[in-house]
């Protein structure tokens, strides 16, 4: 047996909340279920409404409590301090995140805990080297004034995070929030329950006083996590997932004016100019179409190649996608994994269906692998490529969150821009070229949060991560998740 399959067998089977420093039972609970062959993996707590409320209150305790009188070298040590138990637990975290959601288990290591870890360092070391903004200034009458700004925390914050990349996208939220002095309720997305519990042990060994962090795990709509952003006594909600669901919890958290942060969907664009290193932009591409079987946000799902090139680039792509190794993690060699569940499966494949009738051209793929082994009952797909839709298919404009692209010609680069900008969303975008110049002008007129040149994915982690349009709504990331999740008070004293 594969050792990180022995080390899931290990991992708890019974997923509890953690509320006021305490695993809790729950009246209900739901299965969760292997992507990658069907079985049932645990049974997870369904954090009903009293379970919710519980969470906030001792999360709104918790502010009153020693947690306040914490320095900020104090929360930064606290901080480190459950980076080093996520690493000294590493293998557990993989093979948490691997049996959840089926993703390579090299990837899980390099991306997904490496980040987890990271998250936890970069705001210990931010808030502990941040410095503050002091103004002299004269007043009309002649005083003299000093204006120095003060950072609060907001209180109690809602951490609501999603499957695709579950403990990374949960600690980039719960790191800066507790690093600003908040307490948190953070309700992990249903598909993805075991890193977050890991989280919330590691985080009850750490000595953090109770209450400050809370888990409640459990579903979106009419559950725990509505429940939470309709609660009275939260001060924000972060949340990360479908552009939909963001509207919905805009909607939930509007009578109590609370503060948002959102990272939605996208529906991301790589161009490719043929002065590009070719080799580099096929393999570019390659990788931000097809990680974690294309269930990443910043997926590129519309390739541009300039006609010139074109030919060629679908052909090589087709080949290299076709290299894909697609099947369990525990196997040697795999590259790409399922998709989340037989849901979500069921909802790429429609799109799959979708283009043929809108008349794409299926390069590769387009079609459920076939295993003969117990994968057969997971929820696979085939790395696809698609040509020849027009610009207006929904294939080209609505999200798919799966392992799959369209490639389409261009003749100049004022087209291009237009033809990239003519979306809803607006997360990330690549550009693929040489020329140096063509870089910067191109990159500055793509309306996204976020623009590639030569490169995918490449994070550093004091820079504002979000989207525009449907994509998002403010940014994370450095001091911007400072300012996010504290409060600040201008202090203005006539000094003379
Ligand atoms: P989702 O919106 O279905 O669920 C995300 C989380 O919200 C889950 O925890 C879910 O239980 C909860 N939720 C669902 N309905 C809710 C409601 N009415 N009230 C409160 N909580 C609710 O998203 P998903 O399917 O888990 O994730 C995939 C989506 O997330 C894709 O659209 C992807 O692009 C997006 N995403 C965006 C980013 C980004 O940084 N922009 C990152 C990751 C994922
Ligand atoms: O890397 C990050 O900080 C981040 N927020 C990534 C989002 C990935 C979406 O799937």
């Amino acid at each position: 047996m594969d050792y990180y399959a022995e080390v899931a067998e290990g991992l708890p089977k019974r997923l509890r909340n953690f509320i006021d420093g305490e695993f809790v039972e729950s009246v209900q609970s739901f299965p969760k279920f292997s992507p990658i062959d069907g079985r049932e993996l645990s049974h997870v707590a369904e954090a009903d409404a009293a379970a919710v409320d519980a969470a906030v209150r001792a999360a709104r305790r918790a502010q009153q409590g020693p947690w306040r009188q914490y320095t900020t070298a104090q929360r930064a040590e606290t901080l480190h301090r459950i980076a080093d138990s996520i690493q000294d637990r590493f293998d557990e975290f993989v093979a948490a995140e691997v049996a959840d959601t089926g993703r390579p288990i090299a990837q899980a290591k390099a991306l997904d805990i490496a980040r987890g870890i990271s998250n936890f360092r970069t705001f210990a070391d931010l808030v502990s080297t941040a410095h503050g903004e002091c103004f002299e200034s004269v007043g009309a009458d002649g005083t003299q004034l000093l204006n120095y700004v003060t950072r609060k925390p907001l209180g109690v914050v809602g951490v609501i995070s999603p499957w695709n990349l579950p403990l990374l996208l949960l600690t980039w939220k719960v790191a800066p929030a507790l690093a600003m002095g908040n307490s948190v309720v953070a309700k992990p997305s249903e598909e993805s329950p075991t890193s977050a519990t890991l989280l919330a042990e590691v985080i009850r060994d750490s000595g953090l006083p109770n209450g400050v962090f809370n888990l409640i795990h459990g579903h979106g709509p009419n559950a725990a996590g509505e429940w939470l952003t309709k609660h009275p006594e939260i001060d924000a909600i972060t949340f990360t997932g479908e552009s939909r669901t963001g509207s919905t919890i805009m909607k939930a958290v509007a009578n109590g004016v609370k503060n948002v942060s959102f990272e939605l969907g996208g529906k991301n664009a790589a161009i490719v100019f043929a002065d590009a290193d070719f080799d580099a932009a096929v393999e570019g591409v390659l990788r931000s179409s097809f990680i974690n079987a294309g269930q990443v946000c910043m997926c590129t799902e519309r390739v541009y190649v300039e006609r010139s090139i074109f030919e060629r680039f679908v052909s090589e792509l087709k080949t290299r996608a076709e290299a894909l190794r697609v099947g369990s993690p525990y196997e040697s060699g795999i590259t790409t994994g399922p998709m989340i569940s037989s849901a979500h499966r069921d909802k790429v494949l429609s799109y799959f269906k979708l283009a043929v009738e809108e008349g794409a051209n299926v390069v590769t793929g387009g079609n459920v692998p076939k295993f003969d082994n117990a994968c057969d009952n997971g929820a696979f797909v085939q790395p696809t490529i698609w040509t020849g839709l027009p610009d207006s298919a929904r294939c080209v404009n609505e999200e798919v969150f799966g392992p799959v692209c369209h490639i389409s010609p261009f003749d100049a680069e004022d087209e291009v821009v237009a033809r990239v900008n003519n979306s809803n969303y607006g997360l990330a975008a690549c550009v693929w070229t040489t020329h140096l110049a063509r870089g910067h002008r191109v990159a500055q007129r793509i309306e996204t949060g976020i623009v590639w040149v030569n490169a995918w994915y490449a994070r550093d982690l004091r820079t504002p991560f979000g989207g525009a349009k449907l994509s998002g709504f403010g940014r994370e990331g450095g001091r911007h998740s400072m300012d996010f999740y504290s409060e600040l008070t201008n202090i203005c004293v006539r000094v003379a």
